[in-house]
């Protein structure tokens, strides 16, 4: 199986069928990746999503991609690390499980997305990138009709690329992993 790709670049330029934006709850736009693709995709976005009443923490929407070459942008509102205790791995967890659902939902074969909450959010990157990595493997695994062709983790900058390389490989090496 070859259905995860990990790759440095830039998510707004990435041809798949659904990005995914680490958005805010109020999905009122923003800095980091946020700011990127509202600006790529144009004053359609912001006013698609001002219409969606925000969006739960751990949770995710979809809307259109306007000038983006993608055909969706799924929002995922990722937590804002506070140490570890206040359910922050299961709510990272959630957002690429509901995210992944909503392309199926949605029949997009190739989704791509950035490191969630490891931006202005602060999560540490080596836990987010194995929760993101095990998220994605784990709902591969389960589909059993392969509708989703690549799931693309998309690093921007060559330290979150190493991060996201690394875990992946001990993943593999513990047998949990394939790609
Ligand atoms: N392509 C791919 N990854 C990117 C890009 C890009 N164009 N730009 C930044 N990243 P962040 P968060 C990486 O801060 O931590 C916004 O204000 C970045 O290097 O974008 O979830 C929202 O509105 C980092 O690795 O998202 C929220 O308020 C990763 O994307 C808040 O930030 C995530 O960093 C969300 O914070």
């Amino acid at each position: 199986m070859n259905r995860i790709q990990i790759v440095q670049g830039d998510i707004t330029k990435v041809e798949v069928d659904a990005i995914v934006n680490a958005a805010n709850s109020r999905l009122a736009g923003g800095g980091g990746v946020d700011g990127a693709i509202h600006r790529a995709a144009g004053p359609g976005l912001i006013e698609e999503c001002s219409r969606l009443g925000g969006c739960d923490t751990g949770s995710a929407k979809i809307t259109g991609a306007y000038d983006l070459p993608a055909r969706y942008v799924i929002h995922a509102v990722g937590p804002i690390w506070q140490g570890g205790q206040a359910g922050e791995p299961s709510l990272l967890a959630s957002c690429y499980r509901r995210s992944l659902e909503l392309a199926v939902e949605h029949g997009a074969r190739t989704i791509a997305f950035p490191a969630i909450s490891c931006g202005i959010y602060g999560y540490p990157l080596s836990a987010a990138a194995e929760i993101a990595v095990k998220e994605v493997v784990s709902f591969l695994e389960l589909d059993e009709s392969e509708s989703l062709e690549m799931v693309l983790l998309v690093c921007f900058d060559s330290g979150v690329h190493e991060c996201y390389e690394r875990v992946f490989e001990d993943l593999c090496r513990r047998g949990r992993g394939q790609r």
